[in-house]
C-alpha cells in the first residue's frame, strides 16, 4: 500500500452487520478510522450520511484514495466485503468455481439476514406486542437456516471451501451470535445446541484474533477487556481497552 494512502473511513455501529466490516478490516490489517453512526439516535438520516449510504443504513465505507486515486463510497455489507476483498486481494477466491461458491454463501447470508434480524429478532425480542404467529413463523425460518448451515458444516470444515473467506465474515456475526446466545436471548428457544456443527464452526471462527479485535470495536458491554470504545489506531487494542483505561484512572 502506498504510504500516502489515507485510512478507510468505516461508518459503523456495533451490530452484526457492522462487525462484518470491522472483522474484515482487522483481517486485512488495513488502516481505518471508525466513524461511529448512532442508529438509535437517528444519525443514519443525516444528509451527509445519505450521500454515502442512500439506504440510510450502516455499515458503509469511504476510501479517499480509491480506484484510480479517486474517492469512493460503498454501502451494503456484502458489497463492502467484495470491494475490500478485491482491492486488498484476499479472502475471495479468484478461481471461478471457488469464487462462485464463496459468493453463493455470502449472498445467502445477505438474503437470509432480514428474516433472522428484522423478522425473528424483531418479533421475538423487540416488538412491543408479542404476536405468536409472527414469532413462530420467523423462528421456523431461522431454524431452517440453521439447519442448512449445520448440514453444510457436517460435510466440510468451513461453509464454502477450505479457505477462510468473506462468506464467513458475513455469516458468523449473525449465526454465531444466535447460537452463543449473544443475540435476542433466544438460543434456548431455538434449541441452538442441536446445531452442533454450527456451534463447532462458530467457536473456531471466534478464536481468530482478527475476529476478536473486530468484535471489540466500539463494544460497550461485556468484559471490560473486550471493549475498545474508541479505535484510532491498531495499537489501541493493547493500550486502550476499558479495563486498562479504568485501571489508569484509578
Ligand atoms: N442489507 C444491509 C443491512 C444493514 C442494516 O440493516 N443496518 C442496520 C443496523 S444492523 C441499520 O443501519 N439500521 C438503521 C435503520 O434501519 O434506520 C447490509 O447488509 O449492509
Amino acid at each position: 500500500m502506498a504510504a500516502a494512502q489515507r485510512p478507510i473511513e468505516m461508518y459503523y455501529w456495533p451490530t452484526p452487520n457492522g462487525w462484518k466490516i470491522s472483522i474484515m478490516l482487522e483481517e486485512c490489517g488495513l488502516p481505518y478510522v471508525v466513524r461511529p453512526l448512532n442508529i438509535a439516535a437517528g444519525e443514519q438520516f443525516t444528509q451527509e450520511f445519505l450521500a454515502i449510504s442512500p439506504n440510510n443504513r450502516m455499515p458503509a465505507i469511504v476510501e479517499h484514495d480509491g480506484p484510480g486515486g479517486k474517492p469512493i463510497s460503498v454501502f451494503e455489507s456484502g458489497a463492502i466485503l467484495v470491494y475490500l476483498a478485491e482491492t486488498f486481494g484476499a479472502f475471495l477466491p479468484t478461481e471461478p468455481a471457488a469464487r462462485a461458491e464463496c459468493l453463493s454463501w455470502l449472498f445467502w447470508q445477505v438474503g437470509s439476514g432480514p428474516m433472522l434480524g428484522g423478522g425473528f429478532g424483531h418479533f421475538y425480542a423487540y416488538a412491543p406486542v408479542k404476536i405468536e404467529y409472527a414469532i413462530d413463523r420467523f423462528a421456523m425460518e431461522v431454524k431452517r437456516q440453521l439447519d442448512v448451515l449445520d448440514r453444510r458444516l457436517g460435510e466440510s470444515r468451513y461453509v464454502a471451501g477450505d479457505d477462510y473467506t468473506i462468506a464467513y465474515m458475513a455469516i458468523w456475526p449473525w449465526y454465531g451470535a444466535v447460537v452463543t446466545n449473544q443475540a435476542y436471548n433466544a438460543a434456548e428457544f431455538l434449541s441452538a445446541d442441536e446445531y452442533r456443527n454450527v456451534r463447532r464452526w462458530t467457536d473456531e471462527i471466534a478464536a481468530r484474533p482478527a475476529v476478536q479485535r473486530g468484535r471489540m470495536v466500539n463494544r460497550v458491554m461485556g468484559d471490560p477487556a473486550s471493549q475498545l470504545h474508541e479505535r484510532h489506531d491498531a495499537s489501541d487494542f493493547e493500550t486502550r481497552t476499558q479495563d486498562k483505561l479504568v485501571a489508569a484512572d484509578a
